[in-house]
């Protein structure tokens, strides 16, 4: 056992170990100053809520109030290990300024109401809504951090009860291209590969992904690989100096937005040079590499280094690498996401899985990220747009099997046209014709692009808002209605991973003052709003966690996310389980299209695919001519330029993303003081490079600007490419006292960002735009309050670096076996 600052070190310490091995087991625990484990009451079982890597952890509680975390040594996933935001982000629930009472709006100012007063009102204005102008008036907005559960409900709530065709979530900000390039090449969505690939990889390619700051229990297990006998190479691509980047054999930092022309410069070394093709899997399995073979002539390695700014030998070496393993992982994320050709960039990851015949065996999988920690479920269960199930919107045959599992009319589930994507949803709110739009867990006034719109649309008058949330966010404080909720460790329910292990999360202690579950406020919605199935029953026949998740089994029941093996008692002691898992597959399923046989077929795939350019949905005809035995899909891409390029005025490209000690806006992390502490507001980052030519210091204040608006943040002298500046996006509003007024107080990354998305996917595109950086004001000798562990380490020296000190201290422990099973 030993005592490790993990604010310092946040990954932990090394316990490495040789390919095919299993990973050691590394116990991490934080309790409360001065506790000890035998002063806990009882440990509760969960898993972290923080990031999607579903890390198994226990929660400790005495006297009825949670005092800390112990990673779970029996989980698949973790080993025992958790990270930084896992270790001390628990202590955000006990904040005192937790909402505790439902908020309705009067004569201007927000006061506190009972919840009949609070529902009264949404079921009020809902009905006056559904008598005036029908369904699409109303509108959800939900997000990748409720339960499996919830979800459920409010896709039957949304979808079947209100019959509304407008329900996404933040998911559209986040793994909306997750879910899109594995419709495009697999036919449905679902994670082909596995967390054990890391055990076996030769080769990890990490493409548009800082796993180190973003899953640090996963990179653990890689860092852990390379401390040990016969390493993988690391292949990274981005444009920052990341500690993945550090960590890699090969770094290849593109300009921002050039992902499609790097991936087809790799993909011509891979075919067309060197014929690094398995044609015996690709002649087998996939349909499409005839026309991807051909259209990849075009893009010989050089024209991909010139796009790019690459040297061309670092993307041969990066192909040879890639095209020569038997063994790849790649990871892809939102350096390839919340681009302009986000689904055509990430396809092509899928392309070089399928022509190396790469998917299905111990260390060769892809891993299309997910980020939020439920993003998985709210897209089985079609809280998302999608139909629950991973059922097809535009095949009627699908349709009518949910409206049996919810005894509907199909009729009565709108899929006239694709489900309403969510920048579609604000702009029908901008317009007016969605007049309730109903927030959960998500502050959209702080991550959406362009504020300043996003800002005036949730104020207007005409638009009734209702804000479900624990904090009264930025987005909370415009609202009509605000409904307190519980949150993590406070409520029941499971959760999925990005390796699409399912965890069950127990309550251990009760929410504050009269703060719901969300699943019991949307179970209470449907009954005020008296939805009913077409016999006249109620439509919610579950009224809690468990029940719920009876009802999702059955719905899930022959679909690829099939559940109907799990239930809440096998989920209980041990580890969490991969879906699918059936009566046939009751340990769960670690690998997808292990036979190379996918969810593809016509009459079973989740979408028949789009065009990568256009993002226009293809005809059911069409894909059935294109792909009639449902095989693997190979699908080109040619090289679009991104939509705001640098001018005269705007020279540079701006990126924005995350740092390892922060959560989105903050609303939990900014809460607890020894994250809060090791990033304490904005900075930006500017190569040594651009600092020079702009006269810049370490520290020195700066104006950062965009066609949208400007904010001010201090100097990151940092390993990022020249051209190219880097703003986190997680410091919006809730604790300054100025707040985004344009006098010179603005700091949140997305007064800068554009309203412009992937045409397939419809993910808003948050990592390029062209910008400029001024000087406002010396530092003064004064570092930038970023810190010095991550991706925006320092390159001047001087800087002290970031430690947590005594109260970051943790317990190690490295002498547990590692689990058995599954492995
Ligand atoms: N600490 C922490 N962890 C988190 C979260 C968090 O807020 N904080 N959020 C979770 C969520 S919801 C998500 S979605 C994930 C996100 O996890 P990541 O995708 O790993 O995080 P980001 O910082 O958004 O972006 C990753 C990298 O993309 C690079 N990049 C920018 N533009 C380009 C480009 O054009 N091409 C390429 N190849 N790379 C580019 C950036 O330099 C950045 O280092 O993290 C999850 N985990
Ligand atoms: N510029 C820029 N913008 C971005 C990104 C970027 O990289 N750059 N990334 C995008 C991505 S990937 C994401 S995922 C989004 C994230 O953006 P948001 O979803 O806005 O981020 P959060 O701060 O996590 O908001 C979650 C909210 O849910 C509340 N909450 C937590 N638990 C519960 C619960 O159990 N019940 C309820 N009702 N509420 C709860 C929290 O208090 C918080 O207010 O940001 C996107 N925006
Ligand atoms: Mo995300």
């Amino acid at each position: 056992m030993g005592r490790i600052d993990r604010i310092a070190e946040p990954w932990g310490t090394r316990t490495p170990y040789g390919r095919g091995e299993p990973w050691p087991a590394r116990v991490d625990t934080m309790l409360d100053d001065g506790l000890v484990p035998d002063d806990v009451d009882r440990w509760v079982q969960s898993a972290t809520i923080l990031h999607s890597n579903g890390d198994g952890l226990d929660i400790a509680v005495k006297d009825d109030r949670i005092v800390g975390v112990r990673g779970r040594v029996q989980d698949r996933v973790n080993h025992g290990r958790l990270g930084p935001k896992d270790l001390y982000g628990w202590q955000a629930n006990h904040s005192p300024d937790r909402l505790t009472r439902p908020l309705v709006r009067k004569d201007g100012e927000l006061v506190e109401a009972s919840w009949d007063e609070a529902m009264g009102r949404v079921v009020g204005r809902a009905q006056e809504l559904l008598a005036e102008q029908g369904p699409s008036a109303l509108g959800f907005y939900t997000s990748g951090q409720l339960f499996l559960e919830e979800y459920y409900t409010l896709g039957v709530v949304a979808h079947g009860g209100i019959g509304t065709n407008h329900v996404d979530g933040n998911t559209r900000l986040c793994t909306a291209t997750a879910a899109a390039a594995l419709k495009e090449s697999f036919g449905c969505d679902g994670q082909p590969g596995s967390y054990t690939d890391v055990d076996h990889a030769e080769v990890i390619a990490l493409f548009g992904h800082n796993m180190a700051e973003t899953q640090s229990v996963l990179w653990a297990r890689i860092l852990d690989r390379l401390a040990g006998p016969n390493p993988p190479a690391v292949v990274c691509v981005d444009p920052r100096e990341t500690p993945v980047a550090r960590a890699a054999t090969v770094h290849l930092a593109p300009r921002p937005g050039t992902n499609v022309a790097l991936m087809n410069g790799l993909l011509h070394e891979i075919v067309v040079a060197h014929d690094w093709v398995d044609h015996d899997y690709v002649g087998r399995h996939t349909v499409g590499y005839e026309e991807l073979a051909e259209r990849l002539k075009d893009f010989p390695v050089e024209r991909a280094a010139e796009i790019c700014d690459v040297p061309a030998d670092d993307l041969r070496e990066a192909a040879r690498l890639i095209g020569t393993t038997d063994h790849l992982l790649s990871t892809v994320l939102q350096g390839f996401y919340q681009s302009h050709q986000a689904t055509a960039a990430a396809v092509q990851v899928n392309n070089v899985h399928l022509l190396r015949g790469m998917l299905g065996r111990p260390g060769c999988g892809v891993l299309q990220m997910n980020g939020q920690p439920t993003a998985e479920n709210t897209r089985e269960c079609g809280a998302d747009g999608d139909l629950a199930g991973f059922r097809n919107w535009s095949n009627d045959a699908h349709v009518a099997d949910l409206a049996r599992v919810w005894n509907l009319d199909p009729m009565q589930i709108p899929h006239y046209s694709p489900p309403t994507h969510a920048m579609q949803m604000f702009r029908y709110a901008e317009d007016g014709s969605l007049r309730l739009l109903w927030v959960q867990a998500t502050n959209p006034a702080v991550s959406l692009p362009e504020l300043g719109r996003i800002r005036s649309i949730l104020a207007q008058e005409r638009l009734f808002l209702v804000v479900q949330d624990v904090f009264l966010t930025e987005t909370a404080q415009l609202a009509d209605v605000v409904l307190p909720a519980a949150t993590w460790g406070e409520k029941t329910g499971t959760f999925t991973n990005v390796d699409r292990t399912v965890h069950l999360s127990e309550k251990a202690v009760d929410p504050p003052g009269e703060a719901r579950a969300d699943l019991d406020i949307f179970v209470d919605f449907a009954h005020r709003m008296g939805l009913q199935d077409k016999d006249g029953a109620p439509l919610v026949r579950w009224h809690d966690p468990e029940s719920a998740f009876e009802a999702w089994k059955e719905c899930s029941r022959g679909r690829p996310c099939d559940y109907t093996g799990l239930t809440y008692d096998r989920l209980r002691g041990g580890s969490g389980i991969q879906w699918p898992c059936t009566e046939e597959h009751p340990d769960g399923t670690e690998r997808l299209y292990a036979d190379g046989k996918f969810f593809a077929a016509p009459d079973y795939c989740e979408s028949y695919g789009r065009d990568l350019v256009t993002g226009a949905p293809l005809e059911p005809t069409e894909y059935a001519a294109m792909n009639p035995e449902g095989r693997g899909v190979l699908k080109f891409a040619e090289y679009l330029v991104p939509h705001e390029t640098p001018s005269e005025e705007f020279p540079l490209q701006l990126v924005t993303g995350r740092t390892l000690y922060h959560f989105h806006t903050r609303t939990k992390t900014g809460r607890v003081p020894q994250l809060q502490a090791a990033a304490p507001d904005v900075w930006v980052e500017v190569s040594a490079h651009d600092a020079a030519a702009l006269g810049l210091e370490e520290g020195d204040l700066t104006e950062v600007s965009t066609p949208r608006g400007a904010v001010r943040a201090k100097v990151r002298v940092g390993g990022i490419r020249p051209g190219v500046v880097f703003l986190p996006f997680h410091y919006g509003y809730w604790d300054t006292d100025g707040g985004h007024a344009p006098d010179g107080t603005a700091r949140a990354a997305n007064e800068l960002t554009l309203t412009d998305w992937d045409p397939c996917s419809k993910q808003p595109i948050f990592k390029t735009a062209a910008a400029a950086v001024r000087k406002v004001a010396p530092g003064g000798g004064v570092p930038a309050p970023a810190p010095t562990t991550t991706g925006s380490a320092p390159v001047t020296a001087g800087v002290p670096a970031t430690v947590g000190g005594r109260a970051a201290e943790v317990d190690e422990d490295l002498t547990t076996e590692p689990p058995g099973r599954r492995r």
